[in-house]
């Protein structure tokens, strides 16, 4: 495999500033020698710089800094298109409103090579408010909702070549979704398995159903893994911590499956704020996932062999 990573330094999202710390983190953590190390070619592409433009001003007074994330998610989108032209891309956050601009692109790709995008989005929330609907202003809340064609982002952000078909995500990890992101969700038909899923049948399960889906249509698969989708407990290095969420070994279960799919096409590493990080621990924990998702294990076997 070649993982080309690209750094996305953004944190005009986010309620809390350094996010932008995150690719240095990542890279300080080993990624590249730990990806080296299970035999794939690793090329740094280096770090993507956002395009200022003149965005007009919006109706919702609470949206926050809505001129820079546009001109993140302009450069974004055409960077991890550019990047998406063969290997596996591994975008390095930064917070997750670069989702909008990695999935632009890998949607845009994915329907040039006519292949149906499917996204595995792993995360405490939904990031589904349009900018409309969104309390907070934050639009690390709205990523998925623009990538997959929902209203009320038209005039505003860059216009999508792709909208990604929203039957076509499973939201993983849920534990706080606000009630106009539930309803919107729902509409869309959106999978959504919460944490209370999770408990109820084990993500094993839950995550097999959605990658044979994948296969037997033939798609391509983007993984957008936000910090916060694991326990605050091993991954504090995160603005946005919920209680109860992913173990660490619930969390590496999903990564080794991941891999013996060999459905994975990129992937997004999101939300780490180092800044908030005990001794770069989250950082590390973050490179070992991505490292199981890539093909590390503890024996030698894939998960489905008894
Ligand atoms: N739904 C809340 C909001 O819109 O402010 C929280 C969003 C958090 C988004 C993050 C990181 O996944
Ligand atoms: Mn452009
Ligand atoms: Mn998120
Ligand atoms: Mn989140």
């Amino acid at each position: 495999m070649h993982c080309k990573i690209l750094g996305i330094p953004v944190q005009d999202g986010a309620g809390r500033m350094g996010c932008e710390m995150g690719p240095s983190a990542l890279r300080t953590a080993g990624l590249v020698a730990a990806l080296g190390e299970l035999g794939h070619q690793v090329s740094d592409l280096g770090t993507v710089v956002p395009k200022p433009q003149n965005v007009k001003p919006h109706g919702n007074p609470a949206l926050k800094a809505l001129p820079e994330i546009v001109a993140w998610t302009d450069a974004i989108s055409e960077a991890s298109y550019a990047a998406g032209e063969d290997g596996m891309p591994i975008f390095l956050g930064g917070d997750h409103s670069m989702a909008a601009g990695t999935l632009a692109g890998m949607a845009r790709r994915a329907a040039e090579a006519d292949r149906p995008l499917f996204v595995l989005w792993l995360d405490a929330h939904p990031d589904f408010h349009t900018l409309d609907t969104t309390a907070s202003g934050n639009l690390h809340g709205v990523p998925l909702a623009y990538a997959s064609g929902q209203a009320g982002f038209d005039g505003f952000f860059p216009r999508l070549h792709t909208p990604i078909d929203p039957t076509r995500i499973c939201a993983l990890g849920l534990r706080s979704v606000d009630p106009a992101e539930h309803t919107a969700l729902r509409g869309a038909g959106v999978t959504v398995h919460d944490m209370r899923a999770i408990d109820e049948h084990g993500i094993a399960p839950l995550l097999r159903a959605f990658l044979e889906r994948v296969a037997a249509e033939g798609g391509r698969l983007h993984v957008s893994l936000d910090v916060d989708f694991l326990d605050p407990a091993i991954a504090p290095a995160v603005g946005t911590t919920v209680p109860g969420g992913a173990t660490f070994r619930e969390a590496h279960l999903a990564m080794e499956m991941l891999h013996d799919s060999g459905l994975v096409t990129s992937l997004d590493l999101v939300e780490l704020n180092p800044f908030l990080d005990e001794r770069g621990r989250t950082a590390t924990l973050l490179v070992d996932l991505t490292a199981s998702l890539l093909g590390r294990r503890i024996m030698d076997r894939p998960t489905r062999s008894h």
